[in-house]
């Protein structure tokens, strides 16, 4: 696939995920307008929306409409934004600054983006369960069910539990492992099985193969996120290497430093391909858009 092509593809997905939450978000002239003005401002306008693109990756190689892809890319995106508003709040990272812009609780209140979080989340439900032409009942229950266990104790929360619990802690590599897999591993893993959802169903065994893509890519999105994160520090402050700036928690150039914490990366992109090759051509996208997150830390 030309370079170009796969920029241009990139850039229509997020246009169209932009368009998909503008109008599946409330309308903030009616009321309570200052809680729809803070779901729309943690959502709108920012972000890469890779789990949106992720969907939509997995959706061309399932052959599903690129309408209901739109449903599903908006509802992954609202439960991203929810957990970044509230991970931003006092009470967890207390930061100021989110994709450029005063976090959701400093441009409203904490009172109004706790609640924005949870009304986002909640949205995102409601987005994936509604009636989508074509899909059976049954699929969007399975849909609804997957992104629930993803978001939850089991997936994002329980991630972010595990590592409220181990700050200040040495953690070793496969406890760090554990954690990511659910803390941002779990919704990048479920973007890609809901995208794939929306069209054909899959064979046990082909599903089980893009299920240890996405699974081997939720982890490297977050290697990634450390080198960045240890690039941008080093850069910023001439801070140590790879720890984290709010309360010094492990990250994976810590634990193995900047080099082979990059290569740990490519290593995961290549074991996530290696899964995607008997999917031919179909799985082009997918990667495409997997070169494209690990490039991100060369
Ligand atoms: C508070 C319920 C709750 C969960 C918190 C995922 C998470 C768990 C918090 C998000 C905070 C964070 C910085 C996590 C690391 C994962 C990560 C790199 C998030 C940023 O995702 P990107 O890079 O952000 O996709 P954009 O802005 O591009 O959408």
């Amino acid at each position: 696939m030309a370079p170009d092509s796969f920029t241009g593809w990139m850039t229509a997905i997020q246009q169209r995920t932009e368009a998909a939450l503008d109008s599946l978000l409330p309308d903030p002239a009616r009321a309570p307008a200052a809680l729809h003005e803070a779901m729309r401002y943690a959502t709108l306008g920012g972000g890469k929306r890779v789990r949106a693109l992720l969907a939509h990756a997995a959706g061309e190689l399932t052959g599903a409409k690129p309408e209901h892809l739109d449903r599903i890319a908006a509802a992954l995106e609202m439960i991203h934004a929810y957990s970044l508003v509230h991970d931003d709040m006092p009470a967890m990272d207390n930061d100021t600054l989110r994709r450029g812009k005063p976090t959701c609780h400093i441009a409203f209140d904490e009172a109004t983006a706790l609640l924005a979080g949870d009304a986002l989340q909640t949205l995102a439900f409601e987005v994936i369960a509604d009636p989508m032409d074509g899909i059976a009942p049954s699929v969007q229950l399975a849909m609804v069910s997957r992104l629930a266990r993803a978001s939850g104790h089991a997936g994002m929360c329980g991630g972010q539990g595990i590592d409220l619990s181990s700050v200040g802690k040495a953690l070793s590599q496969p406890e760090l492992e554990y954690m990511h897999l659910l803390k941002t591993g779990a919704l990048i893993r479920a973007s890609v099985v809901l995208g794939a959802m929306g069209g054909r169903t899959l064979a046990t065994d082909e599903a089980a193969s893009l299920d240890h893509f996405a699974k081997r890519m939720g982890l490297a999105f977050q290697v990634v996120d450390d080198v960045l994160d240890c690039e941008a520090d080093t850069a910023t402050l001439g801070k140590t290497a790879g720890k984290d700036a709010a309360n010094d928690k492990p990250t994976y150039v810590s634990l193995m430093g900047l080099g082979q914490a990059r290569q740990f990366a490519r290593d995961l992109r290549d074991d996530a391909f290696a899964a995607l090759q008997r999917f031919g051509d179909d799985a082009s996208r997918l990667r495409a858009l997997a070169d494209y997150i690990v490039a991100r830390s060369f």
